[in-house]
């Protein structure tokens, strides 16, 4: 695949500012927005491979066997932008952009990803794959990229957060999230949000410590990409990738343990800290929602709840709200 395109000085510094920051707290922590250089989008791809990361399947079920529904729910009267954050390579987005196709339905793609590799690998696949589909990508953090379609297009907005992207935010920040979110949204434009289900909490669980080692080599990246970016000597081998469910708090944690006491030393970055033997960096949390939380978020966000699909098993919901 293409060499890793890099970083905006701005976009380095916010991540050397998140770095210290989640550094030195007293329980260590790292952002997840952080796993997806080149390499960490590339080993999420593999991720949603896995026989274990039932996520991917049953959303690509929902979008396969009801995307008459969806579309139709878009209530496509005119042009809109079709907004897809954290598209990735899109592969689910795909399935409802062919159907619009199919359709004549006047929209415009804009696919935004805090990846500048997976934007672009996602333009080429699209100029290959859907000759003429009109597409206006934007690349970064997805409040910048908002602000940045507001000075370029004055369309209806349908808005995509598919994949549980949406399970990233701890609760409260959720609500300000999707507060934010309306900020940028007028009536009439929607959102259609992926939510992962609450279920039998060991499956929840091996979803994220699959057999075959890819999650934990995505949790590695992180380090591995810190070393790469700000000299850092992170030795992958002395840590242990760790990942436990809660089915009281709905959250899945995954973390990065020491196994030794170590320091680290972020050269260009002149920081340097400890960890103690069996010290573990909080890497991510995925939340996953029960049906009743759902409406709760959306009363409190002040989204109205259009529709609800889901697949067989009920493992996963696509929701669309009206602003
Ligand atoms: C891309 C945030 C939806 O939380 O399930 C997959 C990322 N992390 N395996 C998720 C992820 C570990 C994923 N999201």
């Amino acid at each position: 695949y293409s060499p890793a395109l890099s970083l905006s000085t701005a976009a380095k510094d916010q991540f050397a500012h998140d770095i210290i920051a989640g550094l030195s707290q007293n329980q260590k922590t790292l952002s997840s927005k952080y796993f997806y250089d080149g390499m960490g989008s590339k080993l999420f791809q593999q991720i949603m491979e896995l026989p274990e990361y039932y996520l991917t399947r049953t959303e690509t079920e929902i979008f396969t066997t009801q995307k008459a529904a969806i579309i139709a729910a878009f209530s496509a009267a005119t042009p809109f932008d079709l907004v897809d954050l954290g598209s990735g390579d899109a592969a689910k987005t795909k399935i409802l952009l062919r159907a619009m196709r199919e359709r004549a339905v006047d929209f415009t793609y804009v696919p935004i990803d805090i990846s500048p590799d997976a934007v672009q690998e996602l333009q080429q696949s699209l100029a290959a794959e859907m000759v003429g589909l009109a597409v206006a990508p934007l690349t970064g953090d997805y409040f910048r990229a908002l602000e940045q379609l507001q000075t370029q297009s004055s369309n209806r907005k349908v808005l995509l957060f598919l994949g549980s992207n949406i399970g990233n935010f701890p609760y409260p920040e959720i609500k300000v999230f999707l507060k934010k979110l309306r900020h940028y949204l007028v009536p009439g434009d929607q959102i259609l949000i992926g939510f992962d289900l609450k279920k039998d909490p060991r499956i929840i669980r091996a979803a994220y410590d699959d057999a075959a080692g890819v999650t934990a080599a995505f949790n590695f990246n992180l380090l591995r990409r810190i070393n790469q970016t700000f000299s850092g000597n992170f030795k992958l081998p002395l840590f242990k990738h760790f990942a436990e469910y809660n089915p009281a708090s709905g959250e899945m944690k995954s973390y990065l343990v020491s196994t030794i006491n170590q320091q680290i030393i972020l050269q260009d970055l002149n920081f340097s800290f400890k960890l103690q033997a069996w010290e573990a960096i909080h890497t991510e949390s995925s939340y996953k929602f029960s049906e009743k939380q759902i409406q709760e978020l959306a009363r409190e966000a002040n989204l109205e709840m259009q529709v609800l699909f889901t697949d067989a098993q009920r493992y996963f919901a696509d929701i669309i709200f009206n602003v």
